[in-house]
Order: C-alpha cells, then sequence, then structure tokens
C-alpha cells in the first residue's frame, strides 16, 4: 500500500469490527443512506471501496467513478447491483459459508418452535397461566411423519438438510439444477414439491427470478396442514397470499425470520398464533457476525494490499 491510504466508504451503519479491522489501514468515510450518495465530487472521486450492510444501487455505483471494489456484508447480495457493477468493472463480494452453521441451526429452532407453538407455550406459563387455567393446548402439529421440501439446497439449505436428517422427516428440495450427489427426493417444479410435502423452508437467494415466487398457488398446494418457513429473502414471498391464506385456513401455519419490506412486519401477521415470527436474526450471533465482519474487511484489505479476494459474487469473478 501506498503512503495516502485508500478511501473507503461506508454509506449508513456496519458491524463495528468491519471499522476496527480498516483502523490505520484505510481512510473510512461514512455517507447516510439514500437513493443517492450524498458526497463532494472531491470525495467521492477518492472513495475506491465500498464496505456495506444494505442497499448500494446503480446510482451510487455511478456517483463513484473510481469505485474497485464493493464488500456486503451479508450472503445475500440482492441489495447491491452486482450486474451494473460488473459492467463498469467493479467487483463485489458477499459473506459466504461463515455462517451457514448458524442460520442452519435457527433454522432448526424456528421449525420447531413453528410446529410445537414453543413461544407461547412460555408466555402461557410466564403469564401465569399453567397454574390458573391448567396445561397449555396440545400443540395441533408436530414434525412426526412429516415430509420436508427445501426451496434451495445451496450451501446453507444442506446444512439445514443435515440437521433435518436425526429428525426422521423425509427431505426433499427444488432448485433449478438437480444435484446427483444428493440422496434427497428432488423436484422440478416448486409447485409439485409443495403438493408432496407438508412443510416448505424457503433458502434461495433474491433475485428476479424468485421475486415473490411463494405465491397463492403454492400455498394452496402445501395445505391446511402445511407449514411455511422463511429464512432466505422476504421479497420471495407473496406476503399478502401468505396472509389470506393463514385467514382461511389454506396454510396451516408459518415461522419467519425475514420479511418483504423489514423492518416493517404487516400488523396482520402478529395477530396469528400459529405464526412464529423473528427479527432477521438466523446469523445473528456474536461470533457469527464478527466472522462476517472479518470477511467484509478481508476482501477489501486483501484486495489494495495483494489484488485478490476471498469472496468474489459469480457476477464478478475475480482471476486468481
Ligand atoms: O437453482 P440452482 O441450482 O442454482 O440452486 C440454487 C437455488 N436457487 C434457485 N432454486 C430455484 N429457483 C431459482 N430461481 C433459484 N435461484 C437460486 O438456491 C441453490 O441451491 C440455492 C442458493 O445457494 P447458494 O448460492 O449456495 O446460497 P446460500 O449461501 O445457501 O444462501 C442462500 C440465501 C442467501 O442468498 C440469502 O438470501 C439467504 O440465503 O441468507
Amino acid at each position: 500500500m501506498s503512503d495516502q491510504k485508500p478511501v473507503v466508504l461506508v454509506p449508513g451503519k456496519i458491524h463495528p469490527r468491519v471499522l476496527e479491522r480498516f483502523q490505520g489501514k484505510v481512510e473510512v468515510v461514512t455517507a447516510p443512506v439514500g437513493v443517492k450518495p450524498a458526497l463532494s465530487a472531491e470525495v467521492a472521486e477518492r472513495v475506491r471501496a465500498v464496505a456495506v450492510s444494505g442497499s448500494v444501487n446503480a446510482d451510487w455505483i455511478d456517483g463513484l467513478p473510481n469505485l474497485e471494489i464493493i464488500s456486503n456484508f451479508g450472503v445475500g447480495y440482492d441489495g447491491v447491483d452486482a450486474k451494473h457493477a460488473a459492467k463498469r468493472g467493479i467487483i463485489v463480494t458477499n459473506t459466504p459459508d461463515v455462517l451457514n452453521d448458524e442460520v442452519a441451526d435457527t433454522t432448526i429452532a424456528l421449525l420447531i418452535n413453528t410446529v410445537r407453538r414453543l413461544y407461547q407455550a412460555e408466555s402461557y406459563l410466564r403469564d401465569g397461566k399453567w397454574v390458573k387455567e391448567g396445561p397449555f393446548a396440545l400443540s395441533p402439529f408436530s414434525l412426526r411423519g412429516r415430509k420436508v421440501g427445501l426451496f434451495g439446497m445451496g450451501r446453507i439449505g444442506q446444512e439445514i438438510a443435515k440437521r433435518l436428517e436425526p429428525f426422521k422427516v423425509e427431505i426433499g428440495y427444488h432448485t433449478r439444477s438437480k444435484r446427483d450427489e444428493l440422496s434427497y427426493t428432488y423436484y422440478a417444479s416448486l409447485k409439485d414439491m409443495a403438493s408432496a410435502v407438508d412443510i416448505l423452508i424457503c433458502i434461495v437467494p433474491g433475485t428476479p427470478e424468485t421475486h415473490k415466487a411463494i405465491n397463492g398457488e403454492i400455498f394452496s398446494a402445501l395445505g391446511s396442514n402445511g407449514v411455511f418457513i422463511n429464512v432466505g429473502r422476504g421479497s420471495s414471498v407473496d406476503e399478502d397470499a401468505m396472509i389470506k391464506a393463514l385467514e382461511d385456513g389454506t396454510l396451516g401455519g408459518a415461522g419467519l425470520d425475514v420479511f418483504y419490506s423489514e423492518p416493517n412486519v404487516p400488523e396482520a401477521l402478529l395477530a396469528f398464533d400459529n405464526v412464529s415470527l423473528l427479527p432477521h436474526v438466523a446469523s445473528a450471533s456474536v461470533p457469527t457476525r464478527n466472522a462476517m465482519a472479518d470477511l467484509v474487511a478481508d476482501n477489501i484489505l486483501g484486495w489494495f494490499a495483494e489484488r485478490k479476494v476471498l469472496t468474489p459474487v459469480p457476477e464478478t469473478p475475480v482471476k486468481g
């Protein structure tokens, strides 16, 4: 690195460990989140990297003439216009793998919480109802004899599937390409899988193709004994259709860690007692978020030190 430290722009908030890792190595400038970067032309010209936990659209990319790399905090990088970055020769990186186990653990917890209504059961005890009203109602659903279908069988999906095996449930998946090395049942169509299983777990990225892919038709196929779990992206779900399906009993229950317009959760969802809701915490433990923060920093520092990044996204491959 030359004496002049490279300038890294951090729009909005980011995990504090990213900033700690940058100390003494790069110059950090911050900017408020908005449709376009609120920076002087002089500062914008000096920015060579962006470290972000949120969104970087085409206007942001075009507002930074000397940008070389966007390091995204999170495995899902649907907030970053990677295709536009690719056109400008800008590298985009994400944080895959380091969160697989945490997200898979949380998925199992959310699934059991939803099926066995453990949150409601604990609230019942805490509210003193066990003493006053007797035992908590039996849960209508159980994991016993269930078939589970995963929409997505990538790095995280495979960890979820591995954890499901000891629960003695049948496991299937839908992706665009069959993975011959896996013994789980493959479904070429999402709807066919939803008809065949009683628990549907969504762990696909947020893309134009997956946008609202889980709609009224899928909920009807899943059925009134069906449970839907989402740990992928809220954008993959037609939330209005899900609320309607829960209201009219077309869908049996849902466990949701992600929502269409976070942090806003539709009021209607709060009223259902067959729904378990988490505020996007699947990877949110101190050790896992630290590992993600390290990867965000290492991608940028590696780029400036040796022109090397650890985890480029497929849209912007980097030749080693
Ligand atoms: O379709 P394939 O064969 O590329 O399989 C990928 C699947 N997938 C889809 N499946 C059906 N229809 C689609 N349009 C579609 N697009 C993608 O999702 C693959 O099995 C999986 C993605 O796996 P990875 O790229 O390894 O992602 P990872 O690390 O498991 O994370 C998944 C997502 C993130 O993008 C965040 O949104 C969230 O989980 O945290």
